[in-house]
């Protein structure tokens, strides 16, 4: 089923048409991969048609040989497999006060998905990068106009060499075994595991290879700036490296359970190692209690918790869960605001009622 169409069905929770947002409804994280149709999409033009037979990549720049690619040519090289859980950097945005500009999430920004490509380290050694190479310049076919752009661009990002010698960073032409779909990048995208998804450029139309970061707009407009009177950091901040983060799947906002046990359960992720703790507090904070924790699958993707809970008193409980890393990093209780509302992360309440009948 085309992306737009399981959208309209209600796998997703559709937050603007075209250009395509949509985000997933939380008690769908429970599996071990979001299926197709049901992974978060985040487009900010409208998704070019692209014919993948007349289609090709070139790749240019600081390279000793510039080669362009057909979609066959990707299709016949070795390929490599990642599972990965994928997360827009303004997720959980509309939870941060006050208001951040930009597509208001809720918590439903992301998506978890084993994709097939080609490592893009394989294809810059097929182009041979010169000495002078530091970045790589991912440019996609889609187009428009975004707020402060002062004119039509194209959506486009670079990525340090560091980042893409790594063989889980793939040019992705498959998601869950099955051709990519329009909405996902169709015919090939760059997949950055480990990172928020705006450096996994979709649609992907040209590869230049740079002696400098590009520091085009998308690539200036994901950064965090620091707080004026912070003395100790003065530094602007691109957002890269998922920060650690756990999301309540059920019980959900809202729901209604009646006095005894209850399950609850979610997910947990982190793009600085894995997750070694998942807390739960039912009781605003006063205790935390330790969930059973699912072992890594990999090192990007989402590890799901489970928490035995008996619900004795009657009345509102807010359900929160923690999580901890293997870096050492917790999520905090408000994560530090900025004015895009970027790599939110703070603790997630569910608020939830006990009542006999
Ligand atoms: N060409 C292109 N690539 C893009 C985008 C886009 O708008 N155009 N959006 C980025 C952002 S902000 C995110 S979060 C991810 C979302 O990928 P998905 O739609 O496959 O979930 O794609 C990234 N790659
Ligand atoms: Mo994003």
């Amino acid at each position: 089923m085309p992306d737009a169409e399981s959208a309209s069905a209600g796998k997703l929770n559709v937050l603007s048409e075209d250009p395509l947002c949509a985000g997933v409804f939380l008690p769908n994280t429970d599996v071990p991969v979001s299926p197709i149709g049901g992974h978060f999409i985040r487009s900010h033009f409208p998704a070019p048609q692209i014919d993948s037979s007349s289609w090709s990549l070139p790749i240019s720049g600081e390279v000793d040989n510039p080669i362009e690619l057909s979609y066959a040519d990707l299709l016949a090289m070795p390929s490599h497999e990642v599972t990965n859980i994928m997360e827009c950097a303004g997720n959980s945005r509309s939870t941060m006060q006050p208001p951040a500009e930009g597509v208001q999430w809720d918590n439903g920004g992301l998506g978890a998905a084993t994709w097939k490509g080609v490592p893009v380290k394989d294809v810059l050694e097929k182009a041979g990068l010169k000495s002078s190479a530091t970045d790589v310049l991912f440019e996609g076919s889609d187009s428009g106009t975004e707020p402060h752009s002062g004119g039509p661009l194209n959506y486009a990002m670079s990525v340090p060499l560091e980042k893409l010698l790594n063989p889980d960073t793939i040019l992705a032409y498959q998601i869950n075994g099955e051709t990519l779909p329009k909405n996902h990048g169709f015919p090939i995208r760059l997949l950055v595991p480990g990172w928020y998804g705006m450096a996994s450029v979709k649609w992907l139309d040209k590869i230049t290879v740079l002696d400098h970061p590009n520091g085009g707009f998308h690539e200036m407009d994901y950064r965090i700036y620091p707080a004026a009177d912070d003395k100790n950091d003065t530094s602007i901040q691109r957002v890269t490296t998922l920060k650690v983060k756990s999301l309540i799947g059920s019980p959900s906002r809202g729901d209604i359970l009646k006095p005894g046990p209850h399950k609850i359960k979610g997910v947990a992720w982190s793009g600085d190692g894995h997750i070694t703790k998942v807390e739960i507090s039912t009781d605003d904070c006063r205790s935390w209690h330790e969930a059973k924790l699912e072992e890594p699958n990999g090192n990007y993707t989402w590890q799901h918790f489970e928490y035995d809970w008996n619900a004795v008193s009657v009345g509102h409980s807010l359900l929160r869960c923690r999580a901890t890393d293997s870096a050492g990093n917790v999520q905090p209780m408000l994560a530090t605001w900025n004015f895009r509302g970027y790599q939110v992360n703070s603790i997630h309440s569910v608020p939830i009622t006990v009542r006999r009948d």
